[in-house]
């Protein structure tokens, strides 16, 4: 792991040692001093890494204030800490309610129901499982009222989408979707309750907080509920705001899996939980999703319309695998244009809480634009869910630099990150350590696959040693090859993603098609290649290729590390001599140069393949030449014509992704290994120097590098191996 990495991770623990209370975590250390409902769910998410019985108290100290129709309060109030925040129990006035639990001190409301994902996740994540085991049976009950609490008050016509009755249940307090909703509560202050605003006492910029005339209406609402001793079907009948949320439903049909999940492991049937996803999930298709938008939204239920709002509510249907592979589509198009920040183009960071390009969009005002920890943490899991892997580990990357460079703060500034509202914040410290370790666990799991499997591939395999050859011989067998590759590409590669469809390709008659062609490879003429760009676009799609032909012929599951030396033993014979993904890239792409594993050059003195190297070398094709893996360039394929382009593109795009993170404020800057690996080609440091400069796309960042090139220190991202599957 990179020491940065772990120095951030054992700063995150401590401040979530800071925040916690002895049975619970406080969400952050004076603005919010009690217990909060979704904020302990991520923040056992993020302790289940290393501390299983925290991360379970966390869960069960919240549960042990559910109330007896089921509902999980927004807030536990710590005895010891009240007076701080407005409002606490003196004006909630629960004990009106026959449901709240007894010498209990709570809220009247809920939040989006996250616990069944983090109690999964203690499970999966726990040194030994099974121990979890007895925890997940007290708790499973109770997870099971949660949710048959909110489909039977709170789904009134059973569409399988559920209501919620405050902004603060939506979690996402004054996000500009309420704002219409709200307007229709006509505030009366000689009759609404006089209450004092706590929030402000904590050193935060007013102008970063909800307003006054918020404040009003949530009070409102409160004051409303405590009238109808919270009796749901009373506050149904006179709540001004009833709206079905495209977060809380999305997180609810989420949460039902996990929860069936959980009842497997217990031996209970799922399958329940099953029809609770599976009839929300339809019902966020059919009924949130906007089609002129191309966005989900939430529906008003008192105006018995949409509310068209776009926020970054809108793209958590994907956390839920609720949108149909289409909607996903349209808003991955939505996701990379400048309203939610295009991925990696330097221009914002991704994914802010509101549209940049809509009027209202407030860079600094809490959940009316700036970037939070816990909505991106959701995204990014969504986004791997439909197959955006590429994305997903981008986003997660730049989630990681957030807390690095500019603290663990509670929301983000969308554009330049500076950190707001309050420091030290604990689920953006739970989820910093998740996604650290989802980085990290993949390298161990790798290298477990591949100590297991060392002996799998004892000696070099020839991949084009067969009989079959073309029924037409052609005298152009480069470029029927290429053409063939292209076929490839066009079906069963999506460059979009990075993906290869490897189970597909292996049984098309394209492939088959391509195995024969690659026979007469053996009496191909390389002289017959004349021009740099025909021998870069060849060499480079040919190392392309053998690669896929690799992870299919030896039908590699996780990663090329399952077969050690994969990329010197895989070869085709090409004329009468051998060459193997190694030759053709140090060999021949990087001009007989040294791989970086090895004392010797790839050709020796006398090795005949020297008459094929290519020299000066094009650093660009380091973001060109795949490796069947998930940090290595997305696959596509390269044109004689327009390589030089491609390969621009291609060094542009890398660049520009997470693989290089400048960290202006610790002097660092993290990049991809490719970097180390292939120092030379680059010309040493400098050079990767010059390079960063010539390719960054942020002025700022690249003024910085250029400025600070000679004290700039470089620290180096983990590879990750896994297969582009
Ligand atoms: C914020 O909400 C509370 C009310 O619940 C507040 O503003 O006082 C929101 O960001 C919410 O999502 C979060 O759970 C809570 C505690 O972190 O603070």
């Amino acid at each position: 792991m990179s020491r940065i990495f772990s120095n951030y991770v054992e700063k995150a623990k401590h401040i979530l040692d800071q925040n916690w209370m002895g049975s619970s975590t406080k969400p952050a250390p004076s603005l919010y001093p009690h217990q909060w409902n979704w904020d302990s769910g991520f923040i056992a998410i993020g302790r289940a890494h290393y501390d299983t019985p925290r991360a379970i108290l966390e869960i069960e100290t919240l549960f042990d204030n559910q109330w007896q129709n089921g509902m999980v309060p927004q807030i536990v109030f710590n005895a010891q800490s009240l007076g701080h925040y407005f409002p606490e129990p003196d004006f909630w006035q629960t004990e009106r309610s026959p449901n709240a639990p007894t010498g209990k001190l709570t809220s009247g409301i809920t939040m989006p129901p996250v616990h069944a994902v983090a109690v999964e996740k203690i499970y999966q994540n726990a040194r030994r499982p099974r121990t979890v085991l007895p925890f997940l049976e007290r708790i499973y009950p109770k997870l099971v009222a949660l949710h048959a609490y909110l489909y039977r008050e709170r789904d009134p016509k059973e569409e399988g989408l559920v209501y919620i009755r405050h902004p603060w249940e939506s979690g996402i307090d004054n996000s500009p979707t309420w704002d219409t909703p709200l307007q229709r509560i006509k505030v009366d202050r000689g009759t609404l309750p006089p209450y004092q605003r706590k929030d402000l006492d904590h050193g935060v910029d007013p102008k970063m907080r909800p307003s006054d005339e918020d404040y009003d209406r949530y009070v409102y609402l409160v004051d409303l509920f405590r009238g109808c001793s919270y009796d749901e079907a009373r506050i149904a009948e006179s709540c001004p705001f009833l709206v079905q949320d495209s977060l809380f439903n999305s997180v609810l049909c989420r949460a039902n899996e996990s929860l069936a999940e959980i009842a497997k492991l217990i031996g209970e049937p799922p399958d329940q939980a099953l029809s609770w996803a599976e009839k929300t999930g339809a019902a966020i298709r059919d009924k949130l999703w906007h089609p002129a938008h191309r966005i989900f939204d939430c529906y008003d239920l008192v105006s018995d319309a949409p509310i068209e709002v776009d926020t970054s509510a809108g793209f958590l249907p994907l956390f839920a695998g609720a949108a149909s592979r289409e909607q996903a589509e349209h808003l991955y198009q939505r996701l990379d244009s400048a309203s939610f920040c295009a991925l990696h183009q330097g221009n914002c960071f991704t994914m802010p809480n509101y549209d940049t390009q809509l009027e209202g969009f407030d860079r600094a005002n809490y959940w009316r634009g700036p970037v939070w920890i816990n909505i991106n943490w959701m995204l990014a899991h969504g986004l791997r869910r439909y197959g955006y892997a590429a994305k997903a580990d981008s986003l997660q990357k730049d989630l990681l630099q957030l807390p690095i460079r500019f603290g663990f703060y509670e929301y983000f500034d969308s554009f330049d990150g500076t950190g707001y509202g309050s420091d030290n914040f604990s689920w953006t410290a739970a989820l910093f350590i998740d996604l650290v370790h989802e980085f990290y666990e993949t390298e161990k799991g790798s290298s477990r696959i591949a100590a297991k499997v060392r002996s799998l591939l004892s000696s070099d395999l020839i991949l084009n040693s067969g009989d079959q050859a073309p029924e037409v011989a052609s005298d152009n067998l480069a470029g029927d090859l290429m053409r063939c590759i292209r076929v490839l590409r066009d079906a069963f590669y999506d460059t979009k993603r990075g993906l290869v469809d490897y189970g597909a390709l292996r049984e098309s008659k394209q492939y088959q098609q391509y195995r024969v062609l690659t026979n007469s490879l053996r009496e191909f003429d390389l002289r017959r290649l004349v021009g740099r760009r025909d021998k870069l676009a060849f060499w480079t799609n040919l190392y392309n290729t053998i690669v896929v032909d690799g992870i299919v012929s030896l039908d590699i599951k996780k990663s090329v590390q399952e077969a050690p030396e994969f990329f010197s033993r895989l070869k085709y014979v090409i004329g009468s001599h051998f060459f193997s993904a190694d030759d053709i890239e140090h060999g021949i792409l990087r001009g007989n140069a040294r791989p970086w594993f090895h004392l010797l050059h790839q050709f020796g003195p006398k090795d005949p393949r020297k008459a094929w190297i290519l020299k000066p070398v094009d650093p660009r094709i380091h973001f060109a030449l795949v490796c069947g893996s998930r940090s290595c360039a997305p696959i596509d394929y390269y044109e004689t014509a327009t390589i030089y382009d491609q390969l621009e593109a291609a060094a542009r795009s890398f660049v520009n992704s997470s693989e290089v993170i400048v960290l202006p404020e610790q002097g660092k800057v993290l990049i991809s290994e490719i970097f180390r690996w292939y120092g030379p080609d680059f010309g040493g440091r400098l050079g990767v120097v010059d390079f960063l400069y010539d390719y960054l796309a942020d002025e700022q960042t690249r003024l910085y590098i250029r400025e600070n090139a000679e004290t700039i220190q470089f620290e180096y991202i983990y590879y990750d191996w896994n297969l582009n599957r």
